[in-house]
């Protein structure tokens, strides 16, 4: 199986990558962050939940979003691989998805993570802001704590893949296809 994990701070291009990797590799795409406005879409309980946090910019519980992902594995067993987007975004996450995996028989292939300089990032959201009708995109400060939030809590899950000597770093400005094109060479 090919598992990889998309990695990078808000609006670093990890959705829009995912799209062509899955069209590329086959891959299931699992993005927490498309789950969980699902969730708000539907009004479930959890959603509501979810809600008050992304408004603000904050990480979701590893608990919720944990439990999703084991979710989704269950329902995908013939999938050929995964493309983990905006998870895991702690090091609990991470280390509880290896878990997952290995009751699977399966691990992680290669950590790919995008990287670009904070105010391309908040330029890229805001533009987004402007028809994606998601909340969390228009406000500058969310958009600063949702960085801010990246840097102290999620950042460092970069160095548990390393450790695995799972991590590639991709520079992640440029056109789209460019990008593409490096994170391709990086899976080899
Ligand atoms: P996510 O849905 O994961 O969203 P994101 O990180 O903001 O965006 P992404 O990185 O995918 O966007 P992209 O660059 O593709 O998270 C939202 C919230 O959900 C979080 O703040 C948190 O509250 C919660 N959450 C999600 N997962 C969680 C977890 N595991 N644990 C706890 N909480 C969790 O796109 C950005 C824009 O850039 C687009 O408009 C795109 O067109 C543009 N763009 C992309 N590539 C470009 C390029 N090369 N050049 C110019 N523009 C580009």
């Amino acid at each position: 199986m090919l598992n990889l994990v998309l990695f990078g701070p808000p609006g670093s291009g990890k959705g829009t990558q995912s799209e062509k990797l899955i069209d590329k590799y086959k891959l299931v795409h699992l993005s927490t962050g498309d789950i969980l406005r699902g969730e708000i879409a539907a009004q479930t309980p959890l959603g509501i939940e979810a809600k008050k946090k992304m408004e603000k910019g904050e990480l979701v519980s590893d608990e919720i979003v944990i439990g999703m992902i084991s979710n989704k594995l269950d329902n995908n067993t013939s999938a050929k691989g995964f493309i983990f987007d905006g998870f895991p975004r702690t090091t609990a996450q991470a280390q509880a998805l290896d878990n997952l995996l290995t009751q699977k028989g399966t691990s992680i292939t290669v950590m790919l993570s995008l990287d670009v300089e904070k105010q391309e990032l908040v330029n890229r959201l805001l533009n987004r802001g402007k028809d994606s009708g998601r909340a969390d995109d228009q406000d500058l400060s969310v958009i600063e704590n949702r960085i801010a939030v990246y840097n102290r809590e999620t950042a460092i899950v970069q160095d548990y893949y390393k450790a695995q000597g799972k991590l590639k770093d991709i520079q992640g400005v440029g056109s789209i296809d460019e990008i593409f094109d490096r994170l391709c060479r990086a899976i080899g």
